[in-house]
């Protein structure tokens, strides 16, 4: 494995598995249902030959995001070293993830907006400008990674959807579908895999309207992989990973604020905010560091993941929130 020596400032890799780690205490028989289920369909197969934005990648680099400071993980490691509980609780879930049918793939937008609707993604691919911008990734679990996504900011959705003044969160939700996705079959026995789908994340108008907020329908030049969240999901480098959610079918302007899937899971790990900073430790482990994927490193963790310039401002008032869990 990449730790070879562990050092009093590095976690055991059983350590870094916090949604598993967890799994095994509360769900043991339903996980092990879960992490066997697999589909059959080969690696890779020629998904870029039928999807039809395939010709739109690659897209041309913003300056501001042309440099993560450490080099792009290669795309072997990013498309196989995965979270995405809908196909299985490990991380090597891409071969399950073949399975995801990504056309059609529609979209609906509702809750606080002038009028609610349904747009299909290649329509909406059609109503945006792409970009690329090279992201620095840092998982709750202590590990990062170095991402060129393609997309578009989340503001540029935000206008579409023409959002009402009694919007104050936009959640997100993934799509629910256990003959495509194992991982939300009910398990082995018959028993509930107990997980509060959809996966469900969301952020608030300001942070939506932060230019950071990405919509990733790309990486590495061609259509986002099937593993990595396809066809559209969102990245947020400054918080923890769990709140970029993979995989979107509908996008909802709400006046409450919305309980992601592992805020409904274990409240008291998985917050809100989640915002990356290396003083806060999860109730189970530092957040000091983090193992580099692709690397034998493991370097210090950065204060929003390093992307403080842009975000800082956003949480200058909320003292009295939880906001780096
Ligand atoms: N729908 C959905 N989105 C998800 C997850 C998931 O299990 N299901 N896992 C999250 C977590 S914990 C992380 S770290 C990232 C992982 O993205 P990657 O597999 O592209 O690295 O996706 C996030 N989005
Ligand atoms: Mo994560």
């Amino acid at each position: 494995m990449l730790i070879k020596k562990i050092h009093g400032w590095e976690i055991p890799e059983h350590m870094v598995t916090p949604e598993k780690v967890f799994l095994n205490r509360r769900q043991f028989v339903a996980a092990l249902g879960v992490g066997a289920a697999t589909t059959g369909i080969g690696l890779g197969q020629a998904r870029a030959e039928v999807d039809p934005s395939a010709s739109m990648y690659p897209v041309a680099t913003n300056s501001l995001f042309k440099d993560a400071g450490r080099p792009v993980t290669p795309k072997e490691i990013n498309t196989t070293y995965n979270n995405f509980y809908e196909f299985g609780t490990s991380k090597s879930i891409s071969s399950a993830a073949e399975a995801l049918k990504t056309r059609p793939w529609e979209i609906r937008i509702d809750g606080e907006v002038e009028k609610s609707f349904t747009i299909g993604i290649d329509d909406l691919l059609k109503k945006v400008k792409l970009e690329e911008r090279i992201y620095r990734h840092r998982c709750v679990e202590a590990w990062s990674m170095v991402v060129p996504w393609s997309g578009f900011p989340l503001q540029q959705l935000v206008e579409l959807a023409k959002p009402m003044s009694s919007a104050a969160f936009v959640r997100f939700e993934t799509f629910v579908d256990p003959e495509m996705a194992p991982g939300q079959k009910p398990s082995l026995f018959g028993l509930s895999s107990g997980l509060p789908w959809p996966y469900v994340e969301g952020v608030t108008m300001a942070e939506a309207r932060n230019d950071l907020s990405f919509m990733v329908t790309g990486a590495y030049g061609a259509p986002v992989p099937n593993s990595m969240g396809a066809p559209i999901r969102l990245h947020l480098p400054w918080k923890y990973g769990f709140k970029s959610i993979k995989s979107i079918v509908r996008v909802s302007f709400t006046k409450e604020r919305p309980v992601g899937f592992w805020e409904q899971l274990q409240k008291n790990e998985y917050g809100f905010w989640a915002n990356v900073n290396p003083e806060v430790a999860h109730p189970r482990w530092s957040q000091a560091s983090e193992r580099v994927l692709g690397t034998r490193e493991r370097i210090p963790t950065q204060l929003f993941n390093g992307y403080g310039e842009f975000v800082a401002d956003l949480y200058k008032d909320l003292k009295d929130e939880v906001l780096y869990r």
